[in-house]
């Protein structure tokens, strides 16, 4: 742009580009002229009109990283800047009843001091998150079937501790990929960090830093993947979480990037050539349009945020592109998403680094198993088929979904993961506090896992295996209790009288 001068539009300007055969729309103050672009965006060219002439800004932002419309949009399309003097001072105008309620919900929170656990994070996150975030966060497949079932299933492992072992000291440290973390779990990838909080992700990177855990950058997240990575502190590692994009162009840009600015692992996510029906987020986005259902007009169900974006996915990924990958990157390569020992096996036979047993978070296929139970179903078939027990070097286990406590990670351990993921949990903290709400988690999470090894009669991971658990229960899927399980009332919800009162 080097001696061109940028040409300057007043809102009413722009404003008169409202239309399909016109339109123009402002974004971080830029003004964009997006009318070829209508039909190739991803998530339709409804969303884009409803801007048609006016700024974007607050419903591009969580949905796209920053560079999205610069990289996406030919540079004759970039018309110019807004003379912001121009634009309406618009106050923020506090539209209904519920956000005043959230807002003041957001006032009364209760102070990190009073979280005891990362349960208690929820909590306050469904009371103090704008719908829509929540909604988009909490949401599973169908009926939730194995979102419940993913935690649930860490309560069919018990444990058999040792006693009179010196354990004043001990050391819950592991690598992962060869990286050093401080505890045995990453920050798993998840979408549309901005959607819970204005700095989104960078929340996640500089907590992980300072926690010296590693962060799984995921491809759609809210930040553009090099403010990510710049946010990190010197030697910070961390991976990076892929969807294979129909164009392997890009597939393969996304790679080497990745791979240049130092990522530590390639994490191929192989769960979603559809993305699964989260009903919860579906209806959100249909009771937005309830006035196009009151005039009686033909409503087309909404996808929800996450379907609406996913039409990128390539669902034609398959074994045969894994020599592909190995052949445009040096990053060890982990598949994300296995179900079942046979495909955890030909993972392993095609040499990549290491495998997640991972249903999705319960977000893909309803009914699918928990990553733990099929955590059990591996190692067994390792040990029956290739004499091979974990963990083993050069092919590492990890385990995500459900994980709500140091306990929880603990089980996994003994039965022969490397490491678990953790998403939603901090999702929720940051969401609720900022950083220093999932700086909170991080403090909580290391006084579980020391105490919980000394209670377990472990100095370090190593000795953690699994005569240390009974997981004999691990694949009963139904289990006649009485109605009063005491589990369903043992959570005490955190009780803030300045909550409960509003
Ligand atoms: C999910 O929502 O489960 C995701 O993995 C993120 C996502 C978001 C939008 C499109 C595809 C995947």
């Amino acid at each position: 742009m080097s001696g061109s001068t940028v040409k300057v539009f007043s809102a009413a300007e722009v404003a008169q580009h409202n239309s399909k055969s016109d339109c123009w729309i402002i974004v971080h103050g830029k003004v964009y002229d997006v009318t070829d672009f209508l039909d190739d965006h991803p998530g339709g060219s409804k969303i884009i009109l409803k801007y048609a002439g006016k700024d974007a800004t607050t419903e591009y932002e969580p949905i796209h990283p920053p560079d999205a419309i610069t990289t996406n949009l030919p540079k004759e399309k970039h018309l110019g800047e807004i003379d912001a003097s121009t634009v309406e001072k618009v106050l923020k105008i506090v539209s209904s009843d519920a956000e005043k309620g959230r807002l003041a919900r957001v006032e009364a929170r209760p102070h990190l001091s009073e979280i005891l656990n990362l349960h208690d994070f929820e909590a306050i996150a469904k009371l103090v998150m704008v719908e829509k975030a929540w909604a988009y966060y909490s949401s599973a497949a169908d009926d939730e079937i194995t979102n419940r079932e993913n935690h649930m299933a860490y309560h069919r492992i018990w444990f058999r501790p040792k006693i009179l072992v010196d354990v004043e000291k001990v050391d819950f440290s592991t690598t992962i990929l060869g990286q050093k973390s401080s505890m045995p779990f990453y920050i798993t990838a998840t979408a549309l960090g901005k959607l819970g909080h204005p700095d989104g992700e960078l929340n996640l990177t500089r907590a992980a830093g300072k926690s010296g855990v590693i962060q799984m950058i995921p491809t759609l997240s809210s930040c553009s993947f090099d403010e990510l990575v710049d946010g990190a502190a010197p030697g910070q590692p961390q991976f990076y979480q892929l969807y294979v994009n129909k164009d392997r162009n890009i597939t393969k840009k996304l790679v080497q990037r990745a791979e240049q600015r130092g990522i530590k692992g390639l994490f191929i996510t192989v769960d979603a050539p559809q993305l699964g029906r989260r009903e919860k987020d579906m209806r959100q986005k249909f009771e937005d349009d309830g006035a196009d259902v009151q005039k009686g007009n033909r409503v087309e169900r909404n996808q929800g945020a996450a379907r609406a974006i996913s039409s990128f996915i390539d669902p034609s990924l398959n074994w045969k592109d894994i020599e592909w990958f190995k052949s445009i990157t040096k990053m060890p390569l982990v598949l994300k998403g296995v179900q079942r020992a046979e495909d955890a096996i030909k993972a392993y036979d095609a040499g990549v680094a290491g495998v997640v047993l991972s249903n999705h978070g319960g977000r893909q296929m309803d009914f699918a198993r928990s990553g733990i139970e099929i955590l059990c179903e591996v190692v067994k078939a390792f040990r029956e088929q290739r004499n091979i027990c974990f963990p083993h070097p050069g092919f590492e286990l990890y385990v995500d979904g459900g994980v709500r406590r140091a306990t929880d990670v603990l089980k996994a351990i003994a039965l022969g993961a490397t490491a678990v993921g953790i998403g939603r949990p901090f999702l929720y903290a940051y969401s609720s506090y900022g950083q220093e709400g999932i700086d909170k988690a991080m403090v909580i999470l290391r006084d579980e896992f020391e105490m919980n090894m000394r209670l377990l009669g472990a100095t370090s991971l190593k000795e953690i295996g699994p005569e240390l658990v009974d997981a004999g229960s691990i694949h009963q899927h139904v289990v006649p209790v009485p109605g009063d399980r005491l589990f369903e009332t043992n959570y005490e919800g955190i009780q803030s009288a300045r909550l409960l009162e509003l």
